[in-house]
Parts: C-alpha cells; structure tokens; sequence
C-alpha cells in the first residue's frame, strides 16, 4: 500500500492521479495545510523541506518531489502507459517535458504564491511577482508551442506529463486560455478517473 500526504491545491495531484491511473492501492493522508501542519516537526521529520506532497512506498521507502514520484510510479506501473519506456528517445522527451515542468513552471508559481519568501525586504515583493509572472507567461508560451502537433506532449499518446501540466496550468489561470492547453484540458478531464481526482483538488 501506497501512503500517499496530500491536501487540495497542491503537487500531491501528479502523483494521486498516477497512482490512481495504474489502479495501485493507496492511503491518502490529508495534511492541513492552512495550518501549516507540514512546517511542523513532525512532518518535517519526513520531509525536511515541509512541503506537500510526500509519498512512502509500500516498502517505507519515504519520496519527495512531485516529478520524482512521477518518473519512479511510470516506472513501477508500465502496463498503465504513462510513459515510454526508459531508454527510449521518446523517453527523453517526457523526461524533457516533466523536468522542464518541475524547475521552471513550479517554482516560478512558487514565487508567485510565496514570494515574501524570496527576499528579506519586504519592498521587493511586488517585483518578485511581477517577475514570476514575466517567467510563468514566457514559459507557458514555450510549452503551447510544444503542444502544436498535439493534442498532447507527444502527440497523440497521453502520458504523465500531460497531467503534470494539467495541474500547473490549473494553477496559473492565465495559462488555461492559451488554446492547445485548453484543448489539453479538455482531453484529460474527459477521463472519469482524472476528473474525479482532480475535483478534489480544485473547486473551480
Ligand atoms: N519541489 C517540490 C515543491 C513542493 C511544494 O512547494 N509544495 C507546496 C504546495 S504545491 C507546499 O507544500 N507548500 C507549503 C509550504 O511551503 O509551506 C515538489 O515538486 O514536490
């Protein structure tokens, strides 16, 4: 059994909607996050960053970060398709797309979301939104423009990039209007399981 820490609105979608794709069996943790239980000892303890989300194998393995619990679940589950097999050029690819994802798309939003955190000065946090936006508009373009052939990362096989970025762009709405991730969308959450994960992440 999968023990899956989450709450609404944050990374742990990407691998819940894995996991709930390949069918493996998993215990979800709710973390209150208005609270601020994750900066806690506790979950510290677990995860030293005190983020969400955090993920223990069924061995007690114990992961963090969102795209590495994605690239290892593709792995344990290839019969659910979710990636090409590793070694593959196309593989490359994915691995391009969801890492490119994960260190720009996430901690611009990051920025947007906390940016008092990146600065001691208090003055500068409008320009460090400012600038995250800049950054988020630029690379959003950058993955519309991947998207051309569509209707996915790769064309047409969907894979857990695709639902990675799915998530990202329901976090920078500016992002869902740009037309071949509209269309992206709207193939995804055609899908009953990923519809339902995902409304109980997002209400809108
Ligand atoms: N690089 C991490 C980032 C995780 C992250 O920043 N999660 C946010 C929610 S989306 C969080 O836990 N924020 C709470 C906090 O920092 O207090 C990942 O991909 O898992």
């Amino acid at each position: 059994m999968y023990k899956l820490y989450w709450a609404p609105d944050t990374g742990a979608f990407a691998p819940e909607v894995v996991l709930a794709l390949a069918g493996a069996p998993v215990e979800l943790l709710p973390v209150d996050y208005h609270g601020k239980e994750q900066q806690g000892a506790a979950y510290r303890k677990l995860n030293p960053m005190g983020q969400i989300p955090l993920l223990i194998l069924p061995d007690g393995t114990v992961m963090t970060e969102s795209a590495a619990m994605v690239l290892h679940l593709v792995d344990a589950f290839p019969e659910a398709g979710l990636a090409p097999p590793p070694g593959s050029p196309e593989r490359a690819v994915f691995d391009r797309w969801l890492v490119f994802m994960a260190v720009n798309l996430y901690t611009a939003d990051l920025r947007l979301y906390y940016a008092e955190r990146y600065s001691t000065d208090p003055a500068a946090v409008s320009g460090i939104k400012a600038a995250a936006t800049r950054d988020l508009d630029r690379q959003f373009a950058i993955i519309e423009e991947a998207l051309a052939a569509g209707p996915f990362l790769q064309g047409a096989k969907c894979s857990a990039a695709d639902l990675y970025l799915l998530m990202l762009s329901d976090w920078y709405p500016a992002a869902r209007d740009l037309p071949a991730i509209a269309r992206l969308r709207a193939a995804l959450l055609d899908d009953p399981v990923v519809f339902e994960v995902r409304s109980r992440y997002r209400k809108d």
